[in-house]
């Protein structure tokens, strides 16, 4: 018998495995999306809705922050836009009666997809101390118990404030003025678990932590290098992009330890060819790396070009002109071993030299990644080594070239723009105080990871969630769980359910707001917000869905009436913003760089661009002035004998937490999300077989041993020595204290384990990590 998973309540006895596939999206993309849309919001909302995403007067698509091109399409969605817009528009409630029902601990016991399948949260619940329901209460008092609790701590940084990356710029600016203004720092975000790696390296190598493209330099490339990213399933329309550049002659390179199908071969569903054809091979090259392997990927192309013979092999005016650092770099690359080379990477010494050949007949290389480059113990490191191969020719501030990390929740960049940091900038902080006459909190704040550790310590005791599902989302889900439970109060901005509303501190309020699909009217008129995509085009989002229920307010509303019942009168005018988000955009465009002039320009059609010096001028805002190359280590990841690394990914039916349904239809995977993939000669070595149940066992520094029960091993040809398994349900595996060096962010895509069978029998014999 196969061992109970501890949260289970769908029947994964109908799973099934078949062949993974070749290529991406096409007619199945187009039909499930429609299946997802018309079983959660009925045909006509279907055509309302979808319509309106990405349009010029339409709504930001709450998937992912990819940019939208200048010339649309009646449907500029995806499929997993579309599941998306279904999530937040489906017609299901979540009612008072549906928490009479069901108590906290019987919620505590549900899937995330059945938490998510319940609908849209409709009026605001408490769950008093000593309580094991929530019952409704009024907004009034919900705020006046938020205000109680936060104002009787001992200090500011006993509190917490959590924003996901849905959250809009208003709202998100709204919310780190309350944070500041109350006296606390502490406003960790999913940055923290996401792309903060990515931020802090580009912050220390060219002055600014975005990605320096724009969606015409990826049209325009010669060379594209996707790294660490799986955009058939989590950015769909960068497909679309991929497309269009390989038309034009680009190359693409893909590195990732899976052959995933979207880096294939692309079906455009909006063009009929793509609906018939073949579709469009992608990847050209395929480097199949082992977890972890990219440092060494990219430090050996670098010697490579430092000890090639072709003249543009580098580009020694730039580096002249613009870069420092470069002795020392080029001292320490030279000393690379090999040998360290080909374990790490898992690839050939030929595999290499033909991807040089690649780069060399390249002018123009963009290098995008996503979580397979950030979520490691080197992940910062690792995105130091690109920025010095792009700094190597010259790759940086020019058309078609350069740095393209792809962010993940529609508004997360934006978040961060508009303060949403817990070591903000002093210049940052300066302004607002100039702005609204008060003294701004200086000391640094928790980020993601500390504050688990504080609430663990007791030392927070209040949190407050802006979106997002914390408990879930966050590592080490035991020792996540235990800290929510010893906060005075938990309460969450949310529009659905999930397990953060279940996993509660002594008191819990859930707060139901508008999504980006709804029509968010204040006093003043109809609202609407704004976002910045990846590439830091920001523009405007109006939701046209009249509200799940009229009792939700907006994340503006929310904070601005929250913040009133703390602070009480004060020289900021909240009623003023809540009134009317001009006034908000018009503090932004005095506090904000790059946001003079706010309102009028986000009027614009499309929006406007934010200034980006590297990208813009080859001007580098580093201490220096110019753009840095460092010196990083190469440590190889060695895996103890009989252990695999394991990487906790998404399928393509989820979005982070919530989760539509129950296939991975590109890897072969139906009706199930139990599966660990693993590559059959490791199988082979291991005495396992296709099949088989086993616990994934989590083996750390610190002795403990971390489990997840019964997953169904299915042998796929991931690299040697690595597996791969969907989160959130392996977030209990990753240890609290395994972070990235100077991000922070859990290595969520690098966890040592070994497979158990439930009868205590392990792996037999050794797999290697040598080829
Ligand atoms: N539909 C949908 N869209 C989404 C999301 C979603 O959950 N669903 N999430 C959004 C968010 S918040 C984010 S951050 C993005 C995430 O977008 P991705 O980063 O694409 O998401 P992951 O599923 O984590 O996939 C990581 C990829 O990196 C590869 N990889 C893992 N480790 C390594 C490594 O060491 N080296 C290399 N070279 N490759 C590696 C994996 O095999 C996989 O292909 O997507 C966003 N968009
Ligand atoms: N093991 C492992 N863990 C990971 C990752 C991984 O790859 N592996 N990836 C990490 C990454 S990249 C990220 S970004 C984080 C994501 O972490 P989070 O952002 O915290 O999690 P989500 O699942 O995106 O949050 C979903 C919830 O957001 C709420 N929501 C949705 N839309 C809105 C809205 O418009 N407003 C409000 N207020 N609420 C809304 C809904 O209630 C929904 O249940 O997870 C991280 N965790
Ligand atoms: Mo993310």
């Amino acid at each position: 018998m196969p061992r109970k998973a501890p949260v289970e309540d769908y029947d994964d006895s109908g799973l099934e495995v078949s062949r993974p596939k070749t290529y991406a999206a096409g007619v199945p993309g187009v039909t499930t999306a429609l299946r997802h849309s018309f079983e959660q919001m009925g045909a006509r909302r279907t055509a309302l809705t979808l319509l309106r995403v990405n349009q010029k007067d339409g709504f930001d698509c709450p998937g992912c922050a990819w940019p939208e091109g200048d010339h649309r399409h009646v449907a500029e969605f995806c499929e997993n836009g579309a599941k998306a817009v279904a999530e937040e528009a489906t017609v299901r409630r979540v009612t008072r009666d549906f928490f009479a029902r069901h108590s906290v601990a019987d919620l505590a016991e549900r899937s995330d997809h059945w938490l998510g399948q319940q609908g849209r949260l409709t009026e605001p619940m408490v769950k008093r101390a000593g309580s094991d329901h929530y019952e409704p209460i009024s907004w009034d008092e919900a705020f006046a118990l938020l205000a109680g609790e936060l104002t009787a701590l001992d200090s500011p940084d006993q509190a917490v404030f959590y924003t996901s990356g849905r959250t809009s710029n208003e709202a998100a600016f709204a919310y780190q003025l309350f944070a500041r203004a109350f006296g606390t720092n502490n406003l960790p975000d999913c940055s923290n678990m996401c792309h903060e790696s990515s931020g802090a390296a580009l912050t220390e190598t060219i002055g600014v932590g975005k990605g320096s493209v724009l969606l015409e330099d990826l049209h325009r490339a010669d060379l594209i290098f996707v790294v660490g990213q799986n955009p058939g399933t989590n950015h769909p329309r960068m497909l679309s992009a991929l497309e269009k550049a390989k038309k034009a002659g680009a190359r693409i390179v893909a590195v990732n330890p899976l052959p995933e199908a979207g880096l294939m071969r692309f079906k455009n569903p909006q063009r009929p060819s793509g609906v018939v054809g073949r579709g469009t091979p992608l990847a050209d090259r395929f480097l199949q790396i082992r977890l972890n392997g990219d440092l060494a990927l990219f430090q050996a192309l670098n010697r490579m070009l430092l000890e090639s013979d072709a003249p543009n092999a580098v580009d020694r005016a730039f580096i002249a002109a613009h870069t420092t650092g470069f002795e020392e770099f080029a001292a320490h690359v030279k000393a690379l071993d090999w040998d360290d080379v080909l374990e790490a990477t898992g690839l050939t010494r030929a595999e290499i030299a033909a991807t040089l050949g690649d780069v060399l007949a390249a002018e123009r290389i963009v290098v995008c990644w996503a979580m397979g480059l950030t979520q490691h113990r080197n992940a910062v490191p690792t995105i130091r080594e690109i920025v010095n191969f792009l700094l190597l020719r010259g790759n940086i501030g020019k058309p078609g070239a350069g740095v393209c990390p792809v962010r993940g929740h529609s508004n997360v960049q934006g978040d961060r723009t508009m303060g949403i940091y817990e070591k903000p900038a002093p210049a940052f902080l300066d302004a607002l105080a100039k702005e609204f006459s008060f003294e701004p909190p200086r000391r640094h704040g928790l980020d993601t990871v500390n504050a688990i550790r504080a609430m663990r310590d007791g030392k927070v005791k209040v949190f407050l969630g802006m979106g997002g599902n914390f408990v879930r989302a966050t590592p080490d889900s035991s020792v996540t769980e235990a800290a929510m439970r010893r906060c005075r109060l938990t309460a969450h901005v949310s529009t659905k359910l999930n397990r953060s509303h279940a996993v509660t501190g002594e008191q819990a309020l859930i707060l139901p707001t508008l999504g980006r699909t709804e029509q968010d009217v204040q006093e003043s008129g109809p609202q609407f917000v704004s976002v910045e995509d990846s590439m830091g085009m920001v523009h405007a989002s109006r939701g046209r869905l009249a509200p799940a229920s009229p009792h939700l307010l907006s994340e503006v509303a929310i904070v601005c009436r929250l913040a009133r019942a703390v602070l009480g009168e004060t020289s900021i005018d909240w009623a003023a913003m809540e009134r009317d988000y001009d006034v908000i955009r018009d503090h932004v465009s005095r506090v904000v760089p790059g946001f003079e002039d706010f309102n009028a320009r986000i009027r614009r059609p499309g929006g406007f661009t934010l200034p980006h010096p590297p990208r813009d001028s080859r001007r580098f805002p580093t201490p220096s002035g110019r753009a840095v190359f460092t010196v990083n280590e190469l440590e190889v990841l060695r895996v103890p004998e009989g252990r695999l690394l394991l990487q906790t990914i998404r399928s393509h039916d989820q979005y982070n937490t919530t989760v539509y349904g129950l296939d991975d239809r590109y890897r072969g995977v139906k009706a199930g999300r139990r599966v660990v993939f693993v590559n059959p000669d490791d199988l082979e070595a291991l005495g396992l077989a296709d099949g088989e149940t086993v616990d994934l066992v989590s083996e750390w520094t610190d002795g403990v041993e971390r489990r997840a029960p019964a997953f169904r091993i299915v042998a796929f040809p991931t690299a040697r020595g690595c597996a791969a398994a969907y989160f959130p349900e392996t977030n209990v595996l990753v240890p609290l204290d395994s972070t990235a060096e100077v991000s922070n962010t859990p290595t969520s895509k690098s966890v040592v384990v070994r497979l158990e069978r439930p009868d205590g029998g392990a792996a037999s014999s050794t797999p290697s990590q040598g080829r």
